[in-house]
């Protein structure tokens, strides 16, 4: 295969319908919500007793309109972290709040978060720990059908379900064995029972880990990477460019999907990539933590929703069931600074025109009805063309005609925010789309 072909066929590479529409709503929640809040663990070994699980002050409301505040479109709860302990009375194992003391044994802290999310109007998704250290079946088949029957139970029982969180942890259960998990049959039961569902996993199929827990995104993140990367998303082309291979590799590569990486892989795939990071340095409740600064989080939306993946933020509730007051106020904090930077469109009227110079190079000429105070350009390739810019420059000519370069990037993908080189006022810039691997189209330019 020639360079041209194969450079074309990656740019061929589609998300499924239930990709695109998550990934226009690129920021949501995490809840980490179990035993490790009472006994301050981020790690619980299965041993706690259930009686010590009891929020006597549960407000999953409060959550939701803290989770609103921020922006965040929807809320995905630790229904069982790797204690075992489940948030929901399931009927296949006793180690759940049916024996803790909240609400006699009658409470179900799933049912309370999806109602409220329900109610707020925000989507809900849940967390369910592969890794048990508490079921006495860990290590055996059977522990599959136990998962899966769980895993029924949260797919049929709650309601529409956004986005299932499978991590990858597998260490070992109380018997002293691993698990080998039957990914492949958790995920058809998913397709069954909530098929607009997004599936998130280390491997695909849906959504993949950028590979860090610190709000850390690449500078160039690709949401069309190899297969043998996300080797559980559908397989959507056939053959390398160059003869070799791409065993080894793994989420931790800063380069996953420029062409000097991608001319191995035999079969690429579309699965962008999750930041997911904690409100503060725990991803449970320890009243000793300080959220995290409004920059960071800032710079982190920035990077991650606004740089072709998806920012997934962790606010642990305390052991009351409420969330903290500090959270609360980062995360209003957070809600108007978006708001400040992202509230008011600008440039409402401007006309853009396309100069095509090949396939692979194009310039857009974008000129606005007055002058105006420009700080972000975000851009977005329509993702139904697949992901097509590899790099990219905005520059303006000031009445000199000397040419100044506002911002250099590399991936737009879903959406790239780019922070202009400025204040400027402008008129008119242009977009230089320096390589591309197929023709531009329908690039969606907004101004802030
Ligand atoms: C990790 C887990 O081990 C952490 O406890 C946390 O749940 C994080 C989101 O995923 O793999």
């Amino acid at each position: 295969m020639d360079y041209c072909t194969f450079r074309k066929n990656a740019a061929q590479v589609r998300p499924s319908t239930r990709q695109r529409a998550f990934m226009e709503n690129p920021f949501y929640a995490f809840v980490h919500f179990s035993p490790n809040t009472y006994t301050g663990l981020e790690w619980g070994d299965g041993t706690e007793d259930p009686a010590i699980f009891n929020p006597t002050d549960l407000n999953c409301d409060e959550w939701v309109e803290a989770i609103k505040s921020a922006g965040m479109t929807g809320m995905v709860l630790t229904a069982k972290h790797h204690d075992g302990f489940c948030l929901w009375p399931t009927k296949y194992t006793e180690h759940c709040v049916r024996n803790s003391p909240w609400k006699n044994g009658k409470g179900d802290v799933v049912r309370e978060a999806a109602e409220a999310c329900r109610r707020g109007g925000i989507r809900f998704g849940f967390y369910l720990s592969p890794w048990d250290r508490n079921s006495p079946l860990y290590g055996t088949d059977a522990y599959n059908d136990y998962y899966k029957a769980q895993l029924t139970e949260l797919l049929t029982q709650y309601g529409d379900i956004f986005y299932v969180w499978f991590d990858g942890a597998c260490g070992e259960g109380p018997n002293g064995k691993k698990q080998e998990y039957d990914f492949d049959g958790y995920i058809e039961l998913i397709r069954k029972y909530q098929p607009n569902a997004c599936i998130f996993n280390d491997a695909g199929p849906d959504i993949r880990w950028c590979g860090n827990e610190s709000g850390t995104a690449r500078y160039a993140e690709w949401m069309v990477v190899p297969h043998e990367l996300c080797f559980r998303a559908e397989k959507q082309t056939e053959g390398s460019l160059t003869e070799g291979s791409l065993n080894g590799i793994d989420n931790m590569w800063q380069d996953l999907g420029s062409m000097k990486v991608i001319q191995y892989s035999k079969g690429l795939a579309f699965c962008p990539a999750e930041v997911d990071m904690s409100i503060r340095p725990g991803w449970f409740y320890h009243s000793e933590e300080e959220p995290h600064s409004l920059e960071r989080l800032m710079n982190t939306y920035m990077t991650s929703a606004g740089g072709s993946a998806t920012f997934h933020l962790n606010i642990p509730p305390m052991p009351s069931g409420r969330f903290d007051p500090r959270d609360i106020q980062r995360l209003k904090e957070f809600g108007q600074a978006l708001k400040d930077a992202f509230g008011t469109e600008k440039g409402i009227g401007k006309t853009v025109t396309k100069e095509k110079i090949s396939d692979t190079q194009c310039v857009f000429h974008v000129t606005l009805p007055e002058a105006e105070t420009i700080t972000y350009a975000e851009l977005r390739e329509p993702l139904c063309n697949g992901q097509r810019i590899e790099r990219f420059r905005i520059n303006f000519t000031d009445p000199n005609g000397e040419t100044w370069n506002l911002f250099d990037g590399t991936t737009v993908g879903s959406k790239r925010i780019c922070k202009l080189w400025g204040p400027t006022k402008l008129t008119a810039f242009d977009i230089h789309i320096v390589s591309a691997r197929d023709d531009v189209e329908n690039l969606q330019i907004l101004l802030y």
